[in-house]
């Protein structure tokens, strides 16, 4: 074939390289993305993508992962003092799953060109943020059964228009995670359910564990749209498709019925069912709480990252041997 473009290989890719990183900060080139989104293309890892796009993604999807991985440590608090054998195993497939979660995540960001080791630092430093909830001690029981049925409740509500994401490999990632996470809802809401209709004492330790994490689930949504610094740019870009104060609606639309059919008490004296809306109208939320949670200042947030931090010491040796047989099986893959 007669070429008259005489630049080696490597200088075309530079010069592609330039141009692509040019187009990124050009008007034209983030109107025609823009319409890409609008049209409803998926945009997949090796897309020329703006900036702006690409970091948000890393920022969301790396937060989403580290939830998921210091979310298993509310949970493994239980593993060992689950009160029947067919708990343990159901408890412990769970948050292997959440593990599951962590893992197609760090992959779907990396896909953004971040390190997962980059990732994982930021997390232990006290960089990235993490998911407010994860914060709160659970000290009973029954709070596994509250954190199925809130906590992978409001997760699933949050996570299933994720699917739906204009970045393909989150999508794709969301679309398994959300299936697990509705089994996990309903596992919980089976515990919260035994004990609602065991004894008094179990009863009780269920409406105390509602009364602890009620508040807290609903402030996984985020703030409340006047303040959330993303939104607006995240639903134009199709990332998100709805906003916070919408997903915390249809969270608490969806969570009050299942806890009336349990005969537990939301505790919430403003929580009315509004005829007009056709939704619940419910009390203030404590953003201030939210707020202080964000900035470190969670009951178990500094024992969680110890938690993690001490992990990934001891899981260094695994590291190493998983490097050293990738490197030898790509060695003998070239010989
Ligand atoms: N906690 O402008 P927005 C799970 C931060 S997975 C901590 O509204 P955005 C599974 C936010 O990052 C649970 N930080 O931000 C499981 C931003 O900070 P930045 C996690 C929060 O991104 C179950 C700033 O505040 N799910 O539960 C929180 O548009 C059981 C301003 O906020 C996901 O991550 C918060 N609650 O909306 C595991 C889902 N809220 O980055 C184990 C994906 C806000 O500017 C057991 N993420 N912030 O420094 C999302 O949908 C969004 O990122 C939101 C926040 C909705 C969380």
């Amino acid at each position: 074939m007669y070429s008259t473009d005489l630049r080696t290989d490597a200088e075309k890719r530079r010069a592609q390289k330039a141009d692509a990183k040019r187009s990124v900060e050009d008007a034209a080139f983030l109107d025609a993305f823009q319409a890409r989104i609008d049209a409803g293309d998926i945009i997949e890892a090796k897309d020329i993508m703006p900036e702006g796009y690409r970091k948000t993604l890393v920022r969301q999807i790396s937060q989403h992962a580290h939830s998921e991985i210091v979310g298993m440590l509310p949970e493994g608090n239980w593993v060992t003092r689950a009160p029947t054998l067919r708990r343990k195993l159901i408890l412990l497939a769970k948050i292997q799953d959440e593990a599951g979660h962590g893992l197609y995540l760090y992959s779907a960001a990396e896909t953004l060109g971040r390190s997962r080791d980059d990732m994982v630092a930021d997390l232990l430093s006290g960089k990235a943020k993490y998911s407010t909830i994860f914060t709160y001690p659970t000290p009973t029981w029954a709070d596994m059964g509250t954190i199925g049925w809130l906590v992978d409740g409001a997760a699933i509500t949050n996570q299933i228009p994720l699917c739906r994401c204009s970045f393909g490999p989150y999508a794709r990632a969301m679309v398994r995670v959300c299936k697990e996470e509705s089994f996990h809802q309903r596992q919980g809401y089976e515990i919260v359910t035994t004990l609602a209709q065991g004894t008094p004492e179990q009863k009780q330790m269920a409406q105390e564990s509602l009364d602890r994490i009620w508040w807290p689930s609903l402030m996984m949504f985020g703030p409340p749209d006047g303040a959330s610094a993303h939104s607006s740019q995240n639903m134009k870009w199709k990332i998100k498709r709805h906003s916070n104060d919408e997903l915390r609606q249809r969270f608490i639309d969806t969570t009050v019925p299942q806890a009336e059919f349990l005969g537990l008490k939301i505790p919430d004296p403003d929580l009315k069912w509004n005829e007009e809306r056709g939704r619940y109208d419910f009390g203030d939320i404590d953003w201030s709480e939210m707020w202080a949670v964000i900035k470190g200042g969670g009951i178990c947030g500094k024992a969680r990252i110890r938690a993690r931090k001490a992990a990934h010491k001891e899981g260094e040796w695994v590291r190493a041997a998983a490097a050293a047989y990738a490197q030898k099986r790509n060695s003998e893959k070239a010989a």
